[in-house]
């Protein structure tokens, strides 16, 4: 099996960073390729970083989607996940919906901690867009820029752990869900000191893809994710188009 796994933003060490923590939960057998677009956001932390890394999704869904079992979003927004599911027959996960549904099979509600408190209203927004909202009990910022995320020392994961305490307590909730994928590596010893249940999305996308795939499902094409219209693109998309012969084959 062949997963693909598309950091958004355009930092090579969190695209390894990331392909390390998809790799550290593969089933053997799995191969983890990791891409990221070749335009964009060196990290995405609001709504004009998410719209180019929107369209980088798309390119990359484009571009490898038809190689590939399936394909992981690793960017907490989700950002291009429709249009990926479009594009793509394999199925396609977000981290952060991936993340939404772990947390809610262990904890009756569950809070986020995550990166830019600006960023916040983007989880709030998928929150409702997947029917979470009852299960979330609160989306926590740290104000930790994304790409301090790379080399995170103790200092920086003192300064999660704090937040996620306090959601615990503030939310009452009983579960930690991580809100960026550059914490994928930190789960594990964050877990360990809460005592909750804490959750990565990177980790958990990667298991849902792995198991739709094993299951023989794909994604629909039936309706709104039906492949893209044939048509044109111009510029720098020109070569992203659907041809019309495209539209139903796998080309
Ligand atoms: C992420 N940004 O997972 C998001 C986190 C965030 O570049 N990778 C990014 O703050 O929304």
């Amino acid at each position: 099996m062949k997963l693909l796994v598309v950091n958004p933003n355009t930092s090579a060490p969190m695209t390894a960073q990331i392909a390390a923590a998809a790799r550290a939960v593969a089933a053997p057998g799995t191969t983890i390729v990791a891409t990221q677009p070749d335009f964009g956001a060196a990290s995405i932390e609001g709504h004009y970083d998410d719209a180019f890394a929107a369209a980088g999704v798309a390119q990359q869904a484009r571009l490898h989607g038809a190689q590939v079992d399936g394909v992981v979003i690793a960017c907490f927004g989700d950002p291009g996940l429709d249009a990926a599911r479009e594009a793509c027959t394999a199925p396609v996960i977000g981290i952060a919906e991936a993340a939404f549904h772990a947390a809610s099979f262990l904890a009756t509600g569950f809070s986020v901690v995550t990166t830019m408190t600006r960023t916040c209203v983007i989880a709030e927004h998928l929150l409702h867009k997947y029917g979470f909202e009852r299960r979330c009990r609160g989306v926590h910022g740290t104000d930790i820029p994304v790409l301090e995320l790379e080399a995170a020392g103790p200092a920086l994961v003192t300064r999660i752990e704090a937040a996620a305490r306090h959601a615990l307590q503030h939310d009452r909730s009983g579960a930690i869900v991580l809100g960026c994928a550059g914490m994928a590596d930190l789960a594990a010893q964050l877990q360990q000191r809460l005592g909750v249940p804490v959750i990565d999305g990177v980790a958990a996308a990667v298991k849902f893809a792995e198991g739709l795939a094993a299951l023989g499902l794909h994604t629909s094409k039936q309706g709104d994710y039906a492949r893209p219209l044939p048509k044109a693109y111009a510029g720098w998309a020109a070569s992203l188009g659907f041809a019309p012969s495209a539209v139903g084959s796998s080309s």
